[in-house]
């Protein structure tokens, strides 16, 4: 049906699914495509990535679109292979345009149901695979109604109260090269600091897939872990639970538990560890029986804080013992995972499909992997390659998540060995993690010298007050840090914090 909104200094006509009703922010329409005709011609439009490592961003609509182009295979870092569409401007739940004044007008999806929303020409169009998912549209200051939509969405899909603390991982100093006796000396090393949680990162299993003890753990998991709480730290471990690679025991004994292609065998669902990896079909019972298993068993071990990666593959198009629309099947495997491990584990999710992951995670990843350089030369252009740039870019256009869960944008760094990263960048990453309000490092305490020690101190101890004054400027405890010149590319290098 046609309806027109009044939003006050603009009418904008509208086709719709179904009668919209009026809320104090704005007016929420039934699920089903809608298309709303803006005056604002050509303009700004708000990208919004499916997954945690999906580009998020701000093009303008007459311009080059964000989002992964010319790829030779599926990236898991690409929106979805079912509806990327990298040649128009679109993005998944949520979008907007901006207006006059500055003012922003927004349409966001309030559920699941893999939802996009895009902008062609003066159309904002939004539609969804599984239309399940009603429409909130709102038009105002650009912080505000980003705010509301968060609102809204966590009032349906809910938020929790855990708070992670500072986190010390493993990734991004020794990455796959960890074992117990490495990780005795690195816990013993940081004993002291302030760090909340130790986090023992990708390389402790055997294979992705088979969540055991490895060969460079021979004195168990139990042990690496009551090593990390005796010195005074959370235990954390990172899991990919919904994927297995091909050589794991489950994908080759039970092929059967894996999301099927069409011809019926094993579905790609990605590409990681120098191979193709399957992804885990969370509609089995057994797959269910499956997880219950090695959630308890980790728990067991005494982790309370665990990072779910690669987890966007337990929602990709394929086939599976039910049909059920596959954000609404991923949603069901989460809450399975948090009704195993109960409401005392932190849940950090990573490569999460967003919006179908709200109420469940504690935390969340919001950018692509940060990497001790600043830009990627291998994967240039593409904002969604690693990197210390991409990250920050990305991660700081989702700073309206933050009223949904923990937003983490990746470890910063005080080293100044083993990286190709000036201070000035370092910098950057450290006042992204502190607007975002995560502050995690991988750098062991015995690659810094005596001043990046007291540095990487002061900075884990810091509490630092917050305030966003624009789309991309901030206060950190009323020093001005404005991110504007990066996030345009404006900036060469990433020295963007001045001092007012
Ligand atoms: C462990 C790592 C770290 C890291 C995670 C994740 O797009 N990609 O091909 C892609 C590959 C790896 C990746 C992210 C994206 O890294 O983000 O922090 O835990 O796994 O293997």
């Amino acid at each position: 049906m046609l309806h027109t909104f009044d939003f006050g200094a603009v009418r904008v006509p509208a086709n719709v699914s179904g009668h919209p009703t009026t809320v104090p922010a704005g007016y929420i329409v039934p699920a089903g495509p809608l298309a709303l005709l803006h005056p604002f011609g050509e303009t700004e439009f708000y990208r919004h990535g499916w997954n945690s490592w999906s580009p998020s961003g701000w093009a303008r609509t007459d311009g080059a679109t964000i989002g992964i182009k010319n790829s030779p295979r599926r990236l898991l870092t690409a929106d979805d292979a079912a509806n990327e569409t990298p040649h128009t401007h679109s993005g998944s739940g949520v979008g907007a345009v901006v207006g006059y004044d500055g003012d922003v007008l927004l349409v966001g999806a309030l559920g699941l149901g893999t939802p996009r929303v895009g902008a062609d020409g003066n159309v904002l169009w939004a539609r969804s695979e599984a239309d399940t998912a009603e429409w909130f549209i709102a038009y105002g200051p650009e912080l505000d109604v980003f705010a509301h939509y968060a609102d809204l969405l966590s009032e349906r899909l809910g938020r929790r109260a855990e708070r992670a603390g500072t986190v010390w991982s493993s990734w991004y100093s020794f990455f796959e090269g960890i074992d117990e006796r490495l990780i005795a000396r690195t816990v013993a090393d940081l004993s002291g600091y302030p760090f909340d949680v130790f986090q023992l990162d990708d390389g402790w299993e055997p294979i992705v897939g088979d969540w055991t003890a490895g060969p460079d753990f021979p004195s168990g998991m139990e042990k690496t872990a009551a090593t990390i709480r005796e010195a005074g730290f959370r235990p954390g471990l990172w899991l990919a639970p919904l994927i297995a690679l091909p050589q794991s025991p489950l994908a080759r004994h039970r092929p059967d538990l894996l999301v099927q292609d069409a011809a019926g065998r094993p579905l790609v669902s990605g590409y990681n560890w120098g191979s193709h990896y399957y992804s885990l079909d969370t509609t089995q019972d057994e797959v269910k029986e499956h997880l219950r298993d090695v959630f308890k068993r980790v728990i067991g071990w005494g982790f309370s804080y665990l990072k779910l990666d690669f987890m966007y593959a337990g929602a990709i198009t394929g086939c599976r013992r039910s049909d059920a629309p596959r954000e609404a099947v991923y949603r069901d495997a989460i809450q399975h995972i948090r009704n195993v491990v109960g409401d005392d584990v932190y849940l950090l999710g990573s490569g999460v499909p967003m919006i179908p992951s709200v109420g469940v995670f504690d935390g969340v990843r919001v950018g692509p992997d940060v990497g001790a350089f600043w830009d990627n030369a291998e994967r240039s252009g593409d904002p969604s390659g690693v990197g210390a740039r991409n990250s920050v870019v990305a991660s700081i256009n989702r700073t309206w998540m933050k009223r949904l869960w923990e937003v983490d944008p990746d470890a910063v760094y005080f080293r100044g060995v083993r990286s190709l990263l000036d201070s000035g960048e370092r910098q950057t990453l450290r006042d992204t993690a502190a607007i975002l309000e995560f502050r995690s490092t991988s750098d062991p305490v015995e690659w810094l010298t005596d001043a990046e020690r007291a540095q990487l101190v002061e900075y884990m101890k810091e509490n630092a007050v917050i305030e966003q004054i624009g789309r991309h400027v901030f206060r950190v405890n009323g020093r001005c840090v404005d991110l504007s010149p990066i996030v345009t590319g404006a900036a060469v290098t990433g020295a963007a914090s001045l001092i007012v």
